[in-house]
């Protein structure tokens, strides 16, 4: 089955903040990083807005070049700490989303929605999302949609900022081939020039190249480089593993507003978390409930209880209460159940559970 990957990344993501939170600096070229020292700063560019790329600042240039290239521009210091929050927000958004969820920066993430998702329903996600993250956050983003990891990112960066680009599944090859082979993930500077010296400037280029030639130069790198040239791909995208929660979701095979299949469905979800709480020895205190309906507009709710406790009944209360709310006819696409505050307190439970 070909999977349908979601690459979000935030645009000029440190910048884009600082104008959100000081609405005077919106449409004004904004630099975030060290003190330019009118010109003589020795630091560097952490991002800048659009209106400063303009200009030719980047990430990374050194910040009294910036203050060169536009001493107009309204220089400011990395507050780390609000676009840690910020990002914090963010990915929570995504993450109601997914189906699997990484992220890989303060500002981007993967989300594998292949689960019961058409490729145009994934489209329509994509929208929500940037809606979503607009609405609560006041900032845009760019998605990029594909079967797999790398063409995914490469297309969320390819119509920024507030982008949206669809690879469709099969033509990935064929979406790679034009772009320039720096656009490949690992394909830096160094490598590029290697590229250009043999003549190869296009990722199409490079998949038309002879295997074992690239063998012979980036030695094992060339394989993957050249399976990636072909829109080959097969990296999943990696819930991180740590066990802070345990969640359960089902997806209906047809959208239902019908309250008891809704609870029946939510009892059966509650069983299965349950028994995965029992397997990994926990004990839980905060329990959450996602509800997606047919728009795909997520709602989660979440209670944390006095105690500790791994009880199935109170698990399946618990969530009816919290979903309660919304089986009341409109048409629901998915439930879950998450645990989480989850405490490794085994032998105390297993003797309290036995009385
Ligand atoms: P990026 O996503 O690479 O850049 P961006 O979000 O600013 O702009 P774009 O619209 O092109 O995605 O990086 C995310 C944040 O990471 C960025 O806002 C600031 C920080 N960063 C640095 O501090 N130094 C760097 O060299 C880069 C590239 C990013
Ligand atoms: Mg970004």
């Amino acid at each position: 089955m070909e999977r349908i990957i979601l690459h979000v990344d935030m645009d000029s993501f440190y910048a884009s903040v600082e104008q959100r939170e000081n609405p005077s600096y919106k449409g004004k070229p904004v630099v975030v990083g060290s003190d330019p020292k009118g010109g003589h700063g020795r630091g560097v560019v952490s991002t800048c807005s659009y209106e400063a790329r303009k200009f030719g600042i980047h990430s990374g240039m050194p910040i009294s070049r910036a203050y060169k290239l536009c001493p107009d521009a309204v220089f400011l210091p990395v507050s780390m700490v609000l676009y840690k929050e910020v990002s914090r927000s963010i990915m929570e958004i995504l993450h109601s989303f997914a189906d699997k969820f990484q992220q890989v920066s303060v500002d981007e993430a993967y989300l594998d929605i292949s689960e019961g998702a058409s490729l145009q329903e994934a489209v329509e996600i994509a929208g929500i999302i940037k809606a979503q993250v607009m609405e609560w956050e006041g900032l845009t983003c760019s998605i990029g949609i594909a079967s797999n990891r790398t063409a995914a990112k490469i297309a969320s960066d390819l119509d920024k900022p507030d982008g949206l680009i669809i690879v469709e599944p099969g033509r990935v090859a064929e979406f790679l081939e034009p772009l320039e082979v720096r656009r490949l993930p690992g394909i830096g500077s160094k490598n590029e020039e290697i590229l250009t010296s043999m003549d190869i400037r296009t990722i199409g280029q490079l998949a038309r190249c002879e295997q074992d030639l690239l063998v012979n130069i980036f030695g094992k790198w060339g394989t993957r480089m050249h399976q990636l040239a072909h829109g080959i791909d097969n990296s999943e995208v990696a819930e991180m593993t740590e066990s802070k929660s345990i969640s359960k979701e089902h997806t209906f095979q047809v959208d239902t507003s019908d309250a008891e299949e809704l609870y029946i469905s939510l009892d059966g979800i509650a069983e299965r978390v349950h028994r995965a709480l029992m397997q990994q020895g926990f004990s839980f205190r905060t329990i959450g409930v996602k509800v997606r309906q047919e728009d795909f507009t997520t709602f989660s709710r979440a209670r944390t209880l006095d105690i500790y406790t791994r009880d199935l009944d109170i698990i399946k209360r618990e969530s009816r209460k919290l979903s309660r709310e919304f089986f009341d006819g409109r048409k629901i696409r998915l439930l879950g159940i998450k645990l989480s505050n989850l405490s490794k307190s085994r032998i105390i439970q297993t003797t309290l559970d036995r009385f």
